[in-house]
């Protein structure tokens, strides 16, 4: 069998659904957020997913807001930043693009491309496909690589769409997002699927909602892939324990990976594997 890439672990650290009711360790502010990423590229993470939160820990997607957590994380780390577009349920596309227009030193190295609505718990995630094509031509226009974000089967025809529209580039990095109540389910069968549709050449990660976490995160280590975990999916570090933060989740993923026989990427070898350029300003 060829040897295996290193694999790359995505932190997702602060999302926009885990309050800190859900656990008190969910960071808020642009330091604790900084805090955190610095931690989990500590714990093996060479990609931070952000999100950001008002002082009350609602969701926004202000460009200053994710700029001064970007800041903090760069004079500390070299993790390889990627901003939602994702946001929260809701929020206009307008509002979640504002962090593709962070510049210079606070310039995002990757951002989410969502590719199709799916019901989010009792919400609906709508990504309609004028909102796809747009977002899509700002990420490509702001020069930023796209992690495609696959909640279910059909987006994987869509994300073919987007192609063909010439609005996004095969291959590509896919992030396939399983398990969330009203997505595709997270089962290595689908998992298998989704891998024969893969373009060729493209690069893949999976992240696994709740309890599926960190099976999912194994399941990909075996099949040569790359997995994210944090709190934005799940914040349990096994039954009814409650993780101390998301490093925990990044730490018991880089074991996973060890165990598996992958070693784990650094932010260096992730951009050599995700083809982006060494980050300069
Ligand atoms: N918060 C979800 C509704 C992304 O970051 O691109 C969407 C989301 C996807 O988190
Ligand atoms: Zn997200």
């Amino acid at each position: 069998m060829p040897e295996m890439k290193p694999m790359i672990l995505t932190a997702a650290i602060v999302g926009a659904e885990t309050m800190r009711s859900h656990n008190p360790a969910v960071p808020y502010l642009p330091s604790e957020i900084a805090d955190e990423a610095v931690r989990c590229c500590q714990a093996g993470a060479s990609i931070v997913h952000l999100h950001a939160r008002n002082p009350d820990g609602t969701s926004t997607q202000s460009a200053e807001v994710f700029g001064e957590a970007i800041r903090l994380i760069r004079a500390r780390c070299d993790i390889i930043i990627q901003t939602s577009t994702g946001g929260a349920v809701g929020m206009s596309g307008e509002e979640r693009c504002q962090p593709l227009t962070l510049r210079g030193a606070l310039k995002p190295e990757m951002a989410t491309l969502s590719c199709g609505s799916v019901n989010f718990g009792e919400d609906v995630f709508i990504n309609s496909r004028p909102l796809m094509r747009d977002i899509a031509a700002r990420i490509r226009a702001a020069g930023i690589k796209p992690e495609l974000e696959i909640f279910d089967a059909g987006m994987m025809d869509e994300a073919a769409y987007l192609q063909k529209q010439g609005l996004i580039d095969f291959p590509a990095h896919f992030d396939f997002v399983l398990g969330v109540p009203g997505g595709l389910a997270a089962r290595e069968d689908a998992l298998d699927y989704l891998l024969t549709r893969l373009p060729d050449g493209s690069t893949w990660c999976a992240a696994g909602i709740g309890r599926f976490q960190l099976p999912m995160a194994e399941a990909a280590a075996r099949r040569g892939g790359n997995a994210r975990v944090g709190f934005e999916d799940n914040i349990y570090l096994s039954k009814g324990v409650l993780a101390k933060g998301s490093w925990e989740l990044v730490e018991a993923a880089a074991k996973i990976a060890r165990s598996a026989g992958r070693t784990v990427a650094t932010p260096a070898q992730s951009r050599e594997i995700l083809g982006i350029a060494p980050f300069t300003v």
